[in-house]
């Protein structure tokens, strides 16, 4: 959760087609907007280097930059992304990434989002779920160990986006979770905080340096990571929490 630099893109105007579970609306892409700004701007204050990338309104979920790539301080791997509309989103960050790592890894095949993978000290936690497959989370495996990395594949919720839709790690021993992923006894090893019931989506909050981005929506999470002596720093997530996203989903980071 140390952290120096960041990626992110700048929403087009299409993020307002983006791909959701339930449709609850279209976000707008001036709510969008604002909400990403407010994203560089509290991660920059945490202290990190913001690269943005521009808009791709061929790709309008490409917002979230986490999802066709994953990076490590020693190198990074383009990924294959596990929905049709997104697959294109690899060969666009790809050029970005080549300038900034001197290893690049391509994943050969199989699916993979960098939603369903969470870093940890121990482990690369890989969850397998409707975007990410056992071929490509295998192969993920091997990449992973070329830099060094051991991969673990484990089981996301039934219905649950992401892996990370419902975990984040909140420091090295501790992660914040929902019940029914916690249940799945996933997390042996780790102190785990459980959002409060009907605050399931502000589970993947995100951890920079010294701070805590929780979602605003969710009060009571952000009182439990405070009570627990987290710095916490509330961020909206209302428009991009319509296409299914939360705080991990907008940056590559490292
Ligand atoms: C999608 O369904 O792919 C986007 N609407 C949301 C992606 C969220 N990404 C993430 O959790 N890493």
């Amino acid at each position: 959760y140390r952290f120096d630099s960041f990626i992110v893109r700048t929403p087009s105007s299409s993020v307002v087609n983006g791909l959701r579970a339930d449709d609850r609306g279209n976000p707008t892409h001036a709510g969008v907007l604002t909400e990403h700004a407010a994203y560089i701007h509290a991660v920059s204050q945490a202290g990190v280097e913001v690269t943005v990338l521009p808009p791709l309104e061929a790709f309008p979920d490409s917002i979230f930059v986490e999802d066709p790539a994953l990076v490590f301080p020693e190198g990074a791997i383009l990924l294959r992304p596990g929905a049709a509309t997104r697959a294109g989103e690899t060969a666009e960050i790809a050029p970005v990434l080549k300038r900034l790592f001197s290893t690049v890894l391509d994943l050969p095949r199989g699916f993979a989002d960098g939603g369903d993978v969470l870093t940890t000290q121990k482990s690369v936690m890989i969850g397998l779920s409707a975007r990410t497959n056992r071929e490509g989370a295998e192969a993920l495996i091997e990449c992973l160990a070329k830099l060094g990395r051991k991969g673990e594949i484990v089981e996301t919720p039934k219905d649950v986006l992401h892996f990370k839709t419902d975990c984040s790690l909140l420091d090295e021993e501790t992660v914040l979770t929902t019940e029914r992923l916690e249940r799945s006894g996933v997390f042996k090893g780790f102190k785990t905080l459980l959002v409060p019931a009907g605050e399931e989506a502000a589970a993947n909050a995100l951890r920079v340096n010294d701070v805590v981005f929780v979602g605003s929506d969710y009060p009571r999470t952000g009182e439990l990571l405070a009570s627990h002596g987290y710095k916490v720093v509330p961020l909206k997530t209302t428009e991009i929490g319509k296409i299914d996203a939360g705080l991990s989903c907008m940056s590559l980071r490292w």
